[in-house]
């Protein structure tokens, strides 16, 4: 399958549906609207939404009838970048190609942005119950999942775990801690809201969340990866902020061919999670390998 051209047409997908579930941006107050806009449609490769869409559609029929999950992931993840980005954390001046959101519109702002986009997000995932066809019982579950991804024991505690340990020499254990809550949780939270919302079988369910783990994984590794590597055209941000940090990274742990190696495995672990599939796991299988050849 054309991987790239599949992403570009989610991509579109899920920006269109962002734009019909979010307050219009010229709403009053129009400053927090503005700068919600800001953040979510500088760009954005939309990986968490489209990771539920798949999950949902190698189940399920169409994945229209979770646009609204799909949406609140993003808003999450946009939620995170923006105080991520904070002078009080990682202080950084891009994101996704442009100024980030406390550059253009002040700190007070970018924080408030962050936390209605994570507002907005519980609203959208509620307001999904009343789509035909989707249970008011799996979108509790739903519900509770993301809640647990956001918390202290997903990207919270990922995020504490690796501020904390900015100038530190940590372990390996330490490390993988930071990836699986900083980024996995999400990743696998998305996987895991698609397959619950199709009514995934126990045996489907464990079959995603091995994939999510370790996509989320591979995920991070290659986020390192390319905070060396890649191009700051590409990237949209400027690369080399983990080492002028000094945060713990698989390339700083392990070496750069070791970590290029941990990514290769955990991606090919994904894809042998999700063999039970079969053929309707052919997608989630071809975004692993996009998720390992990235660039940005
Ligand atoms: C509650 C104050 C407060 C802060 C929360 C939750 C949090 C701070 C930070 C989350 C940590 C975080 C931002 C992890 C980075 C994960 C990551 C690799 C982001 C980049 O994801 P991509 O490449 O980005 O999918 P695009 O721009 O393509 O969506």
């Amino acid at each position: 399958m054309n991987i790239s051209a599949y992403f570009q047409e989610r991509r579109t997908i899920v920006d269109n549906a962002l734009c019909s579930m979010l307050p219009a941006s010229d709403q009053y107050p129009h400053v927090i609207h503005q700068a919600m806009y800001h953040s979510l449609f500088a760009g954005g490769k939309r990986l968490r939404p489209i990771l539920a869409l798949a999950a949902y559609e190698a189940i399920e029929c169409s994945y229209r009838k979770i646009l609204p999950t799909a949406c609140a992931l993003e808003c999450i993840h946009t939620y995170s970048l923006i105080h991520d980005d904070l002078p009080a954390m990682d202080d950084d001046d891009f994101r996704r190609g442009v100024p980030t959101c406390h550059k253009v519109y002040g700190e007070a702002i970018a924080i408030l942005a962050g936390d209605a986009l994570l507002t907005h997000a519980f609203y959208l995932l509620a307001e999904n119950a009343k789509i035909e066809g989707i249970s008011v019982e799996r979108v509790v579950k739903v519900i509770a999942e993301i809640a647990n991804a956001c918390g202290t024991n997903g990207l919270i505690g990922g995020q504490v775990v690796d501020l904390t340990s900015e100038d530190k020499q940590v372990d390996a254990d330490t490390l993988r801690y930071i990836h699986q809550k900083k980024t996995g949780a999400l990743i696998t939270a998305s996987v895991r809201a698609g397959a619950i919302l199709a009514g995934a079988s126990v045996r489907q369910l464990e079959a995603m969340t091995g994939y999510g783990d370790c996509l989320g994984l591979a995920f991070q590794i290659t986020d390192d990866i390319l905070d060396i590597e890649g191009s700051i055209e590409a990237l949209g941000k400027t690369p080399g902020s983990d080492a002028k940090k000094h945060k713990a990274t698989y390339p700083a742990l392990f070496g750069m061919q070791e970590a290029k190696k941990q990514a290769e495995i955990a991606v090919q672990k994904a894809k042998n999670c999700i063999e039970v599939l079969g053929e309707r796991g052919e997608v989630l299988s071809s975004i692993a390998d996009f998720v390992l050849y990235r660039n940005s």
